[in-house]
């Protein structure tokens, strides 16, 4: 029996060759980063691994995909539990600057052995159809109309996640079927785009128009994991890869890796075929998908990233310095200020790394990949939503990144 670790080792590797034929740039930005990492952990080798073992780093991918309804959305949950892969936080990017209408979580394994083994996450957007500041009431109904009549996971595939998730795993030939399966839903269709709906969507949101404007879901980008992002960046960037113009996240400082670093390039346009309004179907292009990399650190407490947000607010890139002079200098600072998470097995303290998304970056990274911003018109949001109401919504749990932090910590006998 292929055990569930296996099956979610198995799709983010399905999943990582797939996008690598769909966009070549990806499989670049992986040699860059395994060059990087292979470097960092000559240069330090005793420390290298302290966040995660270099097995690990080097499987380890995170993915993004956008869905259009709630229903989609309860799919997507019963398919990544499958592989072992649950909800964690709440994001509302709908209040982000610039605002996108969605609200999003992310799929992962939420157990640290399972992590070790293979930390695979999703994360998971879901357009907010009902929101006025973005859709009126006639748009609103054309595109619930246009989302209903999708039908994005095929049954056999849902019921082999279903499965696999009852038992534990599945025998190899359903395990096959089952990763096959899951990959091809997030391929890019070819099927012909209806370019004047398309369009329209576009005017008030590209995200709405890539979520509700075309007929499947696809994987949006797929993130590996970087020692030295800074290094990374400048790696791709000597290359002539164009990157964003900053790295999202905490600063580059002297201090301990904290949270989670990341950036990304435009990918390059691609090829879609478009359905005119008089039947026929013509050749164009659309870019909406990227590249992405991340660093990750520590993960901090609510009291850790209170400060973490103050400090960005008030100097993002530590131009002032002000990191230095505010930030704890040292993992015994943030333990002493109880801003950092550890475990301390056998009276050995070890930093737990942070396994999660930060809201602001993500607003950032969906705004580096789009031509122009979404103008919110003032108004309602409509359905207000938490993680209370997307735990409604998806059926289950979702799981409060600090709860699962807390609980690690204080499982290896440190304090509460
Ligand atoms: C998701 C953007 C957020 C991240 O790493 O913060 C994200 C998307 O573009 O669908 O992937
Ligand atoms: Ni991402």
């Amino acid at each position: 029996m292929a055990e569930i670790h296996e099956l979610r080792s198995r799709f983010a590797a399905a999943l990582s060759r797939m996008y690598g034929r769909e966009v070549p740039a990806y499989t670049t930005l992986v040699d860059v980063t395994e060059q990087v990492n292979a470097d960092f952990l000559a240069a330090h080798p005793a420390s290298a691994e302290r966040f995660g073992s270099i097995a690990r780093v080097t499987a380890e991918r995170h993915g993004a995909i956008r869905v259009g309804t709630a229903s989609e959305l309860r799919d997507v949950a019963d398919l990544f539990a499958g592989f072992g892969m649950y909800p964690v936080g709440f994001y509302d990017l709908c209040d982000a600057t610039p605002p996108v209408p969605v609200v999003s979580t992310a799929f992962r394994p939420i157990d640290p052995a399972e992590l070790a083994r293979n930390p695979f996450r999703v994360f998971t957007s879901m357009l907010t159809t009902a929101d006025r500041r973005f859709f009126d009431a006639d748009l609103q109904q054309r595109l619930e109309a246009f989302l209903a009549r999708r039908h994005l996971f095929p049954d056999v595939l849902l019921a082999l996640a279903r499965r696999a998730a009852d038992d534990g795993g599945l025998d190899e030939p359903q395990a096959q079927r089952f990763t096959a399966l899951a990959t091809a839903v997030f391929e890019l269709s070819r099927e012909p785009v209806d370019r004047a709906w398309y369009r329209e969507l576009e005017q008030v949101s590209a995200v709405a128009a890539d979520i509700g404007g075309v007929s499947g879901t696809h994987v949006n980008h797929l993130t590996p994991r970087v020692l030295d992002i800074d290094d990374l960046y400048a790696r791709m960037t000597a290359r002539g890869i164009a990157m964003i113009d900053r790295i999202q996240g905490p600063p580059r400082w002297a201090g301990p890796a904290v949270l989670l670093r990341q950036t990304s390039f435009r990918a390059l346009a691609e090829a879609r075929r478009f359905a005119l309004p008089d039947g026929s179907v013509v050749d164009g292009e659309l870019r909406v998908r990227f590249g992405e990399v991340e660093a990750r650190g520590i993960a901090l407490t609510p009291s850790g990233c209170a400060l973490y947000d103050e400090l960005l607010d008030a100097d993002p890139a530590n131009a002032h310095g002000l990191w230095d002079s505010r930030f704890p200098a040292s993992e015994d600072e943030l333990e002493k200020l109880g801003m950092g998470y550890f475990t301390y097995h056998d009276g050995v303290r070890a930093p737990i790394v942070y396994e999660d998304f930060l809201p602001r970056s993500a607003a950032g990274i969906f705004r580096s990949n789009l031509d122009r911003d979404t103008a919110a018109a003032p108004g309602e949001a409509g359905t207000v939503y938490d993680l209370g109401a997307l735990a409604a919504i998806v059926g289950r749990e979702v799981h409060d990144p600090y709860e699962l932090y807390r609980r690690q910590q204080q499982r290896s006998g440190g304090p509460p």
